[in-house]
């Protein structure tokens, strides 16, 4: 049975990872961390350690203690948090990074941590986006994400450090918001859209960004740690996604179940610009290939499920 350790357990991915793991290695085996605490069943539901992941000693105390194997990094910042406060998000994603994959190689865990579609850039192809492709981006996200995956790699060639990773696309759902992003959209219109039954949208008309359903990511993340070493050929840095949307096709989406509902733009050049360094959408055959990736939500059912799930919870 794995002995897992998550940072940023309350995070957007991180609410949810950790009730899935638990689920399927056991509440006990299952140490949830974040710079904060709250009510939430990800810090009240199993053991919980405050840890900020700039305190490595701290962070590699608590993996001892916990007798940890694996290592589930998620603590970062966002892109459009990032962008905003680059010094800052240069430390914090590189630091905590880099103390994560040193707490892993210490203690001999196995290592995920995410990438995303923020590590291309303009000059990458844009549609159909191959695994392998031009990236140079101009964000700082997209830099710290490069840097990742390839420091990742590294402490997999140099230590032998059994390290693997996604490239996510703008993830959707309806437990826990996420925050400073660029895809965030793609969550608020659903929220707006049953409170006030309309959305004034950042991102503009035409603009296509790859996208996935939460239970879709958690599968990912698990199979990805599940699979056979020896099926990898990339490890660090698998596109994967399952729909590629502009904002006006989830508001005519979201209009199927709610007629009434009204969509507006009021562009923020800062996402725009973040947005229009992104791929529209990427391919994920080398994901299918080396260890069967494959997601189950389109925009129609992921829309049915969210609009379902957030009635009973705000509506
Ligand atoms: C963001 O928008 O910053 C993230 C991402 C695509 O990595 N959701």
């Amino acid at each position: 049975m794995k002995k897992i350790m998550i940072t940023g357990a309350l995070g957007q991915i991180g609410s949810e990872l950790t009730g899935r793991l638990r689920e399927i290695y056991g509440v006990d085996n299952v140490l949830a961390t974040d710079i904060r605490t709250n009510e939430s069943e990800a810090a009240k539901g199993g053991p919980f350690e405050v840890l900020d992941v700039m305190d490595s000693k701290k962070m590699a105390d608590i993996g001892k203690k916990h007798g940890a194997d694996t290592i589930v990094h998620m603590a970062a910042l966002l892109s459009a948090t990032a962008e905003a406060n680059p010094v800052f998000a240069w430390n914090l994603n590189m630091g905590g990074l880099m103390n994560a994959l040193e707490t892993a190689r210490e203690l001999k865990c196995q290592f995920f941590t995410p990438s995303s579609i923020g590590a291309f850039g303009p000059s990458t192809p844009k549609d159909a986006t191959p695994q392998d492709t031009i990236q140079r981006p101009t964000t700082m996200y997209g830099v710290n994400k490069v840097a990742g995956e390839l420091l990742a790699d590294y402490y997999h060639q140099r230590f032998e450090v059994d390290t693997r990773g996604l490239r996510f696309p703008g993830l959707i759902s309806y437990v826990a918001p996420p925050g400073g992003g660029t895809t965030d959209y793609a969550v608020e219109i659903y929220y707006e859209a049953i409170k006030n039954g309309r959305y004034t949208s950042y991102i503009g008309e035409g603009t296509y960004m790859d996208m996935m359903y939460m239970p879709d990511a958690l599968n990912a993340i698990v199979n990805l740690m599940e699979a056979d070493a020896s099926q990898l050929k990339h490890r660090n840095a698998f596109n994967v996604t399952a729909m590629s949307f502009a904002p006006e096709e989830i508001a005519a989406e979201i209009k199927k179940h709610i007629p009434g509902f009204e969509m507006n733009y009021d562009v923020d050049p800062i996402r725009q610009n973040i947005a229009d360094s992104w791929p529209n959408s990427i391919d994920s055959s080398a994901a299918a290939e080396e260890w069967g990736f494959k997601a189950n939500y389109s925009l129609a059912s992921m829309t049915t499920d969210m609009l379902e799930k957030l009635k009973v919870k705000i509506g």
